[in-house]
């Protein structure tokens, strides 16, 4: 099936003054698009050429000759993953079951911050951090580049995309404050917890 550049969750301005619209502009309209664009022509003709976006992401992580599709189909995916994470006034202490889940795995909600906050520090160059499920286990990992937690036998439960791309027109390289702002004003909990 054609893999189709899904609409933001929100309109390009909402998540402002903390995302601007012009980083989502250039995010979404540009950068995301590009994967989608990317990720069909290398299906077309091939037997993926009617997969799912899921399936192309599973048989090209098998199969070092198809890195190139493996990169553009997983940011496809990690990508709409990323704006679903995310939500005006979001951010802050969760509540209900994910808190739970976060007091019994990580000892408390701080820390759990500190372990996703070094994971996105720490992310030499391109990538992502993560919240998964791991085992029934919540666990912080990060990812170099493209990768995901399904190649990895994981679920992933919340993203955040440390890419410059993804800060420096607003924060330029002070990526500790744009993981400090994700996590204390954008991260959409419920959607979260739904992952679950
Ligand atoms: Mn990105």
């Amino acid at each position: 099936m054609t893999i189709t550049l899904p609409d933001l969750p929100y309109p390009q301005e909402a998540l402002e003054p903390h995302i601007s619209a012009k980083t989502l502009s250039f995010h979404h309209g540009k950068h995301h698009k590009a994967y989608v664009d990317k990720t069909n022509e290398l299906v077309k003709g091939t037997p993926l050429e009617k997969a799912s976006l899921e399936e192309i992401i599973r048989e090209a992580s098998k199969d070092s000759g198809k890195a190139v599709l493996f990169n553009n189909a997983a940011q496809v995916w990690n990508h709409t993953f990323y704006w679903n994470c995310m939500k005006p006034a979001g951010g802050g202490m969760p509540r209900g079951e994910i808190a739970k889940r976060i007091d019994a795995d990580f000892g408390g909600y701080d820390k759990f911050v500190e372990q996703f906050k070094q994971a996105g520090a720490t992310q030499f160059g391109s990538g992502w951090a993560w919240l998964v499920l791991d085992g029934g286990k919540l666990k912080v990992t990060k990812t170099p580049n493209a990768d995901l937690p399904m190649a990895h036998g994981q679920k992933a439960l919340l993203t955040m995309d440390v890419w410059e791309h993804a800060y420096y027109l607003d924060y330029q390289n002070r990526r500790p404050d744009y993981i400090s702002t994700f996590l204390d004003k954008l991260v959409n909990w419920e959607f979260v917890e739904r992952n679950l």
